[in-house]
């Protein structure tokens, strides 16, 4: 391998963290290209578990190049806090362990105010954000109106463009979101202060990152939140504001299509989502519940419960078509121990008419019937299982199954939350 991609397959939190982390071991370069501090990834190393938000996964190997590409959005005070929490945990001790790119777009005070305002105001058809500012920092890119890292080292640009976004956004923030204004003045003096904490990682990371290409390094691309909340693949509107497919590495980072050699897609054993939107498959009784309590699914980011339900393969397939999967990352088949029988979809109905694709209206996949097949549960706990023999067979079928459904090979499989709990087949 010279350049992976792990991208999550399903509405994040499938384990990303986790298999990067565990990859690692065989990189040099770990790169995230896109999103922001909504993403929370969970590495679990000798006991000790860490979230990172903004850091790539990469960060606990000191000899790990990180890179935060020109694709994702970036709240200093945020890095700022991680670097230290990391630093204090005794890792990232050097400054030259991460790079970010002085074309990533800078997440600002008023951007987390309108996200928050926008959510109050929407009620019950809000998106359920984290919060974070995200979304109005990739629409103030868009529309040529960001604030990017570079922007931080240059008082005179700094100055001129806060004041000419806060013109506007004070207006919105103040008369339709009735929160106080925000002042310029301060906003600037922080964010200055801010670019000289950052000055030591502040360098040009496409070049950087070509250029470790070429001598042969071999480089990981760590994906956030999952597939369906791509903003032009996903569950429209209830995804995030950023193209999360694979195919976004190339403008997220500044990196050729023909570089790209693999791409895996993380699999949860089941589902889940955090936020509103469609979720065919959910669970909304007991089972749903105790699934929710054994795998331990809270938001990574902002602790909310997280949505649970069976293991969708309209959804995984689709994912498989458009990130071009050459390998599955499989995780938490442990979580799925006494679950018998364990269902799986494999395509849908809708108004009496068999689907088998993501349908792109949100109403249509509200109301799409979801069609079973039933497989076998097992009881044995699988925390210890180290290979792919240590699985009872009812596991293997399981991996198997997933397999042939997809026509993609299960190259890892993840039993636990720590590195050691893992079964790398290639
Ligand atoms: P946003 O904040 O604008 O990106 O929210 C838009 C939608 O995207 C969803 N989203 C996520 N879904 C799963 N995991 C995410 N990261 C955190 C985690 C989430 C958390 O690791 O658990 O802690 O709540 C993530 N980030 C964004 C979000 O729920 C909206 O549906
Ligand atoms: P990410 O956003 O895709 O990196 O995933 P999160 O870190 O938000 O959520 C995944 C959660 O599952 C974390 O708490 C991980 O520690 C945990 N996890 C990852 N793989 C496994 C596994 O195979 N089994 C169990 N039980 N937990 C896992
Ligand atoms: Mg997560």
């Amino acid at each position: 391998m010279s350049t992976l991609v792990i991208v999550g397959t399903q509405w994040g939190d499938e384990g990303k963290g986790k298999v990067v982390d565990l990859l690692t071991g065989r990189a040099e370069v770990v790169v995230r290209f896109q999103g922001g501090n909504n993403a929370g990834h969970t590495l679990k190393v000798g006991g000790e578990q860490i979230i990172v938000h903004l850091i790539p996964s990469g960060i606990l190997y000191p000899d790990t190049l990180n890179i935060i590409a020109n694709g994702m959005v970036v709240d200093p005070s945020v890095l700022l806090h991680e670097k230290e929490t990391l630093r204090e945990r005794g890792y990232f001790q050097q400054d030259k362990q991460l790079i970010i790119s002085d074309r990533a777009h800078v997440i600002m005070p008023y951007h987390k105010a309108i996200d928050l305002g926008r959510e109050e105001i929407l009620g019950n058809s809000r998106i359920g954000t984290t919060g974070r500012g995200i979304g109005p920092c990739y629409e103030d890119k868009a529309s040529r109106m960001g604030i990017r890292v570079g922007d931080l080292l240059r008082p005179d640009v700094l100055t001129r463009r806060v004041r000419i976004a806060l013109e506007e956004k004070n207006f919105l923030i103040q008369h339709r979101f009735n929160l106080p204004k925000i002042d310029a003045d301060q906003v600037i003096e922080q964010y200055l202060d801010y670019g000289q904490q950052l000055l030591p990682h502040i360098m040009d990371a496409s070049h950087i990152l070509h250029t470790r290409i070429s001598e042969g390094s071999r480089v990981l691309f760590e994906g956030a939140q999952g597939t369906l909340l791509d903003i032009d693949h996903g569950t429209y509107p209830y995804v995030t504001s950023s193209n999360v497919v694979a195919g976004n590495v190339c403008c997220g980072s500044g990196v050729s299509p023909t570089r790209i050699e693999n791409v895996w897609g993380v699999v949860k054993a089941y589902s889940t989502r955090v936020g509103a939107g469609g979720f065919p498959t959910e669970l909304n009784d007991e089972l749903g519940e105790q699934i929710r309590k054994i795998g331990a699914e809270f938001g990574a980011t902002t602790g909310r419960p997280r949505r649970c339900g069976w293991l969708d393969l309209v959804v995984v397939n689709h994912s498989v078509r458009l990130n071009g999967l050459t390998g599955i990352a499989l995780t938490k088949m442990d979580v799925l121990t006494g679950v018998n029988p364990i269902r799986i979809c494999t395509s849908y109905e809708l108004d009496g008419k068999a689907v088998d694709r993501v349908p792109a209206n949100i109403e249509d996949l509200n109301r799409v019937v979801p069609k079973f097949r039933e497989v076998k549960g097992w009881d044995e706990p699988l925390s210890y299982c180290r290979s792919f023999d240590d699985l009872p067979k009812n596991a293997r079928d399981y991996v198997e199954t997933i397999e042939h459904l997809t026509g993609t090979p299960v190259n890892l499989i993840s039993v636990g939350p720590a590195r050691e709990q893992s079964i790398l087949r290639k």
